[in-house]
């Protein structure tokens, strides 16, 4: 899979996009992210990619022609299959949506900084909306961020199976059971016994059990009962 990304501060992407489990899924060939700077795109002798809005208000927007100029050039190179703009006022994110777009070949996202991008770059280029949660963020990038690291570990052969993806909390709506390892006691506190029983089914069905438990307690809304 490759992801371009565009934004004003290529600062922010750099290091969240380096490390551990992305990194290991860049070095092996499976996942290439580009980020790239608008500010050489913008106007004028300052570079300007953002202007004051029409209608009056505080907070300045995104201008249409850097973004249009950036985007044209990537989809000459790139067949997308979402050009994806993270804002607050989008679609809220969920796992569902990331196991589907971890199916995707090639992503553009776009950052909105400021008061957002002109909302005829959303209408020309767009064609998903995603919000991270509701509260803002000072910009998009920690969104695009989160996507691409939740998107990344979901490509076959990223991660073993010591974390597979598939025994993740939300995969079946459900929160995860809670965990434990060595030592065997802690501060007189004991692992349930049943995990060093070695009886597997018993101890699916345990996990099942406390999976319910706990979401049923915290997350009742994921029931959907
Ligand atoms: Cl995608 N962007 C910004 N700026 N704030 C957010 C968000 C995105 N999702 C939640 N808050």
């Amino acid at each position: 899979m490759h992801i371009d990304i565009i934004t004003v501060v290529p600062e922010l992407l750099q290091s969240p996009l380096s490390h551990s489990i992305l990194q290991r899924a860049q070095d092996k060939g499976l996942l290439s992210v580009q980020v790239h700077d608008l500010r050489p795109y913008g106007i004028g002798k300052h570079h300007s990619t953002d202007d004051y809005q029409f209608g009056g208000g505080a907070g300045m927007v995104m201008r249409c022609e850097p973004l249009a100029t950036l985007i044209d050039e990537l989809r000459e190179k790139r067949n997308y299959d979402e050009v994806i703009y993270v804002t607050p006022d989008g679609e809220r994110y969920t796992q569902r949506r990331a196991n589907r777009l971890s199916l995707c070949n090639d992503l553009l996202v776009i950052c909105g900084h400021y008061k957002g991008i002109d909302e005829r770059i959303r209408e020309e280029y767009v064609t998903l909306e995603i919000s991270i949660g509701d509260y803002v963020l000072s910009g998009g990038e920690l969104a695009a961020a989160v996507l691409v690291d939740s998107i990344g570990r979901l490509l076959p052969g990223v991660i073993g199976d010591e974390t597979s993806a598939l025994t993740d909390t939300f995969q079946d709506d459900l929160l995860a059971p809670p965990v434990y390892t060595r030592p065997a006691e802690w501060r007189g506190r004991e692992v349930p016994a049943i995990l060093r029983s070695g009886n597997t089914p018993a101890i699916e069905d345990w996990r099942q059990e406390a999976a319910e438990k706990r979401t049923r307690e915290r997350r009742p809304d994921l029931l959907g009962d």
